[in-house]
């Protein structure tokens, strides 16, 4: 990863490589941490970050899913995120907030540790591959299935649920895929191993619902919503594996990934193999807001300067 300059610790802006932490601390060993992906983008107007405050909001639910006292508001936080890109002199950027339970016992009780909290930003280009955003990826459906709510709560954007993330990612890479797509308890469709999934079926514009044991992600949220203002049928519906092969178009959405294609299930191409039209459709109702071309009429974007 590319190194950037400042990250910010308890409350105050220490060097990179002096970011460290105890090796005993209680989330090295149990997974006991809340995080978030957030992304800076470089309109012509200024930086700004986007949906900062939904970021900030999910995150607080996370920690609380876990009983994470958090020793800061969700307005001090959000501050110290704006405060932390400013640190940077990044004009764009990925931005990684952590709230981790410490060093102090070790133990599967995590309470007696204390709560910290980290923010880091760095470049962070395409997640699935260069080409990824025109060209789409590859997927597979994985063997794993995604733990359900009463095992893991997928409400929660918690460390430890990124350990079936990784069998999941890396089952595919072995496979020569670039992401697998896992079903749910139920075996419905749920999600990538760090993306929401979209299909497009007869012409609609169908996501799984939350009761997938998904991820509420920010950026699918946003799709909903652009898809809407764009006149596109939406539905949030079970989704069954067999329609996935079936799919006119099919892509993900994340923080990380954006909006990229899928052109390939199980070998099988989706569609036309191509970046479908309700897919293209998106991205550049997204990428417009995010450039500055097209007005941010849901009020999205944080300048990083107030104007
Ligand atoms: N599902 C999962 C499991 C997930 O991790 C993400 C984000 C999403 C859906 C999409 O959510 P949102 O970013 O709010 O639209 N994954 C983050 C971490 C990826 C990583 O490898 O680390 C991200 O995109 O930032």
């Amino acid at each position: 990863m590319e190194k950037a300059d400042k990250i910010w610790m308890n409350g105050s802006l220490v060097p990179w490589d002096e970011a460290r932490i105890h090796v005993l601390s209680h989330v090295v060993h149990y997974g006991s941490a809340v995080f978030e992906g957030i992304r800076c983008y470089r309109p012509s107007s200024g930086s700004a970050i986007f949906r900062l405050k939904e970021h900030v909001a999910r995150l607080f639910d996370s920690a609380k899913v876990y009983r994470m006292p958090v020793p800061y508001s969700r307005a001090q936080l959000s501050e110290a995120i704006l405060e932390t890109v400013r640190a940077n002199n990044l004009e764009s950027c990925y931005i990684r907030p952590l709230i981790y339970r410490g060093y102090a016992e070790l133990g599967v009780n995590p309470t007696p540790c204390p709560v910290e909290v980290s923010i880091a930003v760095w470049k962070w280009g395409s997640y699935l591959g260069k080409e990824a955003l025109e060209q789409g990826v590859d997927v597979q459906v994985s063997s794993w299935t995604r733990p359900a709510s009463n095992s893991l709560p997928s409400e929660a954007k918690a460390a430890g649920n990124y350990l079936g993330a990784q069998l999941v990612k890396m089952e595919a890479v072995a496979n020569g895929f670039t992401e697998g797509i896992t079903l749910d308890h139920q075996g419905f469709v749920a999600e990538g191993s760090g993306e929401n999934l979209f299909m497009v079926r007869n012409g609609k514009l169908t996501t799984p619902p939350l009761y997938s044991s998904i991820l509420a992600g920010i950026t699918r949220d946003s799709v909903l919503t652009l898809a809407q203002d764009l006149g596109i049928p939406v539905e949030q519906r079970s989704v069954q594996r067999g329609e996935l092969y079936l799919a006119e178009e099919l892509f993900f959405t994340g923080t990380a990934a954006e909006i990229s294609p899928i052109r390939t299930v199980d070998r099988m191409p989706v569609g036309s193999g191509k970046r479908g039209p309700v897919t293209q459709k998106l991205q550049q109702a997204f990428f417009a807001i995010l450039e500055g071309k097209q007005p941010d009429t849901h009020g999205w974007l944080t300048p990083l300067k107030p104007r």
